[in-house]
């Protein structure tokens, strides 16, 4: 890879870009290789390939132990967790969730005839607004699902007095939040359960993977069951199920993974504190900042690009492009404005301002255990000559 330090070796308008290689967002942070292919080695040797095996075991045990919860319930995705869930957790009719979050969390609510209903953001964190949630409720709603985006907190104590208010479930999509705490006490702890992502682009990953965290006994039993079509035992099928189990090789990935998680928060940290550094007295870049009193895993470098700023938040974007590097601008233009749910509630926009000016806002830049201090000034450097020459 080609690194340009300087902004006078920038070819912002000339055909040769920053990197030659495309850099990514979302890029997989990955562990010891030689301690991954010596697990698969023994998966081969065990011909133990799924169902509740060995790895998964251990793994399941590993990421419960470390969030400090009582169940970590593994699953085949992030997807199929929230599905299992929200079905576990008995969800029907309504339920309120953000416009600002990925896709999967309106769909796996969606796909099980479940009405998601959209509710504004505090601009500041892009988390719910519990007041916004407030004015959401009706006669159908059951259950709010908030969402930890960016691995950022939500307001968790208004939201549960909401729901106890209401008789309504929640539970939380912390897809972004493996490691993360809120006032000191792990993710997965807070809500009726908490849902993992362990996609390949997540802090955390399992190639594909999910998990639900819980510390109600009889939910996790509930799950179990439901992940493995309902079998208790051989040849007795108690309950209504589906296939959501996690695989071995999955599992031996996130083994690895969780024995190198140390020095991935430091990589993120480090990288987040260099693109804090550099992209500092831009104006009108809004660097979204992590609360260090917090346990974090600094896995997204989320900017807002506001009127202020001398260039537009797509022209910014145009520009790194054109140097190589993929910023994307995650989650845009919100659920609501995606076709499923655009066509079912055609008005929601309406009551989602704050949604619509983060996500017209947002830019997400490279970061994780592949990225390093240079490379991030590269990345910085042509921000900066970009909206240093618009201005
Ligand atoms: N809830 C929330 C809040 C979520 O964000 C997600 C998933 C879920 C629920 C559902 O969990 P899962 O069912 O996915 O476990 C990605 C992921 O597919 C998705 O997991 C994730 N959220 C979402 C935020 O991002 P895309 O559409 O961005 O993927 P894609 O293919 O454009 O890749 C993103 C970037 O990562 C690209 O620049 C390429 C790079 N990449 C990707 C992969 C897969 C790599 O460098 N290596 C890779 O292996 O959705």
């Amino acid at each position: 890879m080609k690194l340009i330090q300087t902004p006078q070796d920038l070819a912002i308008n000339g055909a040769t870009p920053a990197f030659e290689q495309p850099l990514h967002v979302g890029r997989p942070n990955i562990g010891s290789r030689d301690a991954f292919l010596k697990f698969a080695e023994q998966i081969l040797d065990r011909h133990w390939l799924s169902n509740n095996g060995p790895m998964v075991q251990e793994f399941e045990q590993r990421v419960a132990d470390y969030h400090d919860v009582k169940h970590c319930v593994a699953m085949c995705n992030g997807t199929v967790a929230l599905e299992i869930a929200i079905r576990a957790l008995g969800l029907e009719g309504e339920v309120i969730i953000p416009s600002y979050t990925f896709i999967a969390t309106a769909h796996a609510l969606h796909w099980q005839a479940i009405t998601p209903v959209f509710a504004d953001i505090n601009p500041a964190t892009h988390t719910l607004d519990p007041e916004a949630v407030r004015c959401m409720i009706t006669p159908r709603t059951t259950g709010i699902i908030g969402v930890r985006l960016w691995g950022r907190s939500v307001p968790v104590e208004a939201l549960q007095t909401i729901a106890d208010e209401h008789g309504l479930k929640l539970m939380f999509d912390s897809a972004h939040a493996f490691g993360c705490s809120y006032k000191g006490t792990m993710v997965g702890n807070f809500g009726a359960c908490e849902v993992l992502s362990f996609h390949a682009t997540k802090f955390f990953n399992t190639f594909e993977g999910g998990a639900v965290l819980t510390n109600d006994d009889k939910l996790a039993e509930t799950m179990r069951l439901m992940r493995n079509f309902g079998f208790s035992g051989m040849d007795n099928v108690i309950h209504p199920g589906t296939n959501g189990k996690m695989i071995e090789i999955a599992a031996a990935m996130g083994i690895v993974n969780l024995d190198a998680i140390t020095g991935m928060v430091e990589a993120n940290r480090s990288n987040y504190l260099v693109y804090r550094e550099e992209l500092s007295g831009l104006p009108g870049i809004r660097l979204l900042s992590y609360d260090e009193s917090e346990r974090n895993n600094y896995q997204y470098v989320v900017i807002e690009i506001s009127e202020e700023c001398p260039a537009t938040r797509d022209q910014i974007i145009q520009s790194l492009h054109a140097e190589n590097i993929l910023a994307r601008r995650y989650f845009w233009p919100g659920c609501h404005n995606m076709k499923p749910y655009r066509e079912l509630y055609p008005h929601a926009g309406l009551v989602l301002p704050n949604t619509k000016q983060v996500a017209d806002r947002v830019v997400l830049l490279p970061t994780g255990t592949t990225v390093d201090a240079g490379t991030i000034q590269t990345v910085t450097s042509v921000i900066r000559v970009f909206v240093e020459d618009k201005a």
